[in-house]
């Protein structure tokens, strides 16, 4: 009997140990993939007023934010969802149906931030349904497979159809070159000078990332929290500039969060094997 043996001796109780897991911890702005691939922040910390904001005694509370994973079939966006959220990889390719849904939490300067990643499926026949899940996405990340050239090309395609469901707010756009364990060293640098001048085009922030190696994917999406998190305080410190005595901001209202999985699963045959695209 343990406790009541520490009652008994008046031993103070053991301290709590919380135990942090440093990839979702963040105390500083992670840096870009490449300062001269970014059109976003190249500062190596969150802005002053965005500190400084986070110190008052009032704790907002920031509405999750959604991010939507875009790009061919079979190009990788599942992999890297799953290599960050569960550090798992599969080598034998399951499609995604219609879209998958993981949430993320992170603690930012202390407070609680949550990434809302919307997985979709790259395949055809699953483009009807875009609308639902591309709407009012804060974050944009266009995927496209390093060992195969197409699929930057169509890179344009899916940044276009993303943004056509987006017109009233502006996302954060990053371009993702997936699979870099796939090519030599030779063929690694053409890519990346290839796609440099697409997510240039795209004013998109660009990374590669290996989701089998686990290559950049923790520092990718500890900057996706890292610059919606800075985002999501400037928007709440204009919306207390716009209406100081409002102190319910649109920041502070929880969004709806609901699982599609079960709900396209019941509605599409799952293609386990193969692309079909
Ligand atoms: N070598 C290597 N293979 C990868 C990597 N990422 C994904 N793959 C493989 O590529 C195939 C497709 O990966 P997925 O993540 O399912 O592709 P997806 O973009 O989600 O495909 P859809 O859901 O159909 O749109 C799978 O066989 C993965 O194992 C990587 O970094 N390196
Ligand atoms: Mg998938």
């Amino acid at each position: 009997m343990p406790h009541l043996l520490r009652q008994n001796m008046l031993l103070p109780n053991p301290p709590t140990v919380v135990m942090h897991d440093p990839r979702t911890h963040l105390r500083h702005l992670p840096p870009a993939y490449s300062p001269a691939q970014t059109p976003l922040s190249r500062e190596r910390d969150f802005a002053p007023q965005v500190r400084y904001n986070l110190e008052s005694p009032r704790k907002p509370k920031f509405r999750p934010c959604k991010v939507i994973f875009v790009g061919d079939c079979a190009v990788g966006k599942t992999a890297i969802v799953n290599r960050f959220c569960f550090d798992k990889f599969q080598s034998n390719y399951k499609a995604t149906i219609g879209v998958d849904f993981e949430l993320i939490n992170f603690s930012i300067l202390g407070h609680n931030y949550s990434l809302e990643m919307w997985d979709t499926a790259g395949q055809e026949r699953f483009k009807c349904i875009a609308g639902a899940y591309y709407r009012n996405a804060s974050v944009i990340v266009v995927t496209y497979d390093m060992s195969k050239r197409d699929t930057l090309e169509s890179a344009k395609k899916w940044l276009h159809s993303a943004l056509n469901y987006n017109t009233s707010q502006k996302p954060l756009i990053f371009l993702v070159g997936t699979k870099a364990d796939l090519l030599t060293k030779e063929e690694f640098v053409r890519m990346e000078r290839l796609a440099g001048l697409v997510a240039a085009e795209l004013q998109a922030e660009y990374w590669s990332v290996s989701a089998r190696s686990g290559f950049k994917v923790t520092e990718f999406f500890q900057r996706i929290a890292g610059l919606a998190f800075e985002e999501a305080v400037k928007q709440e410190l204009k919306s207390i500039k716009n209406n100081p005595k409002e102190t319910a901001t649109q920041s502070s209202v929880k969004s709806q969060t609901f699982d599609l999985r079960s709900f396209f699963s019941s509605r599409f045959s799952p293609q386990k094997n193969g692309c079909a695209c």
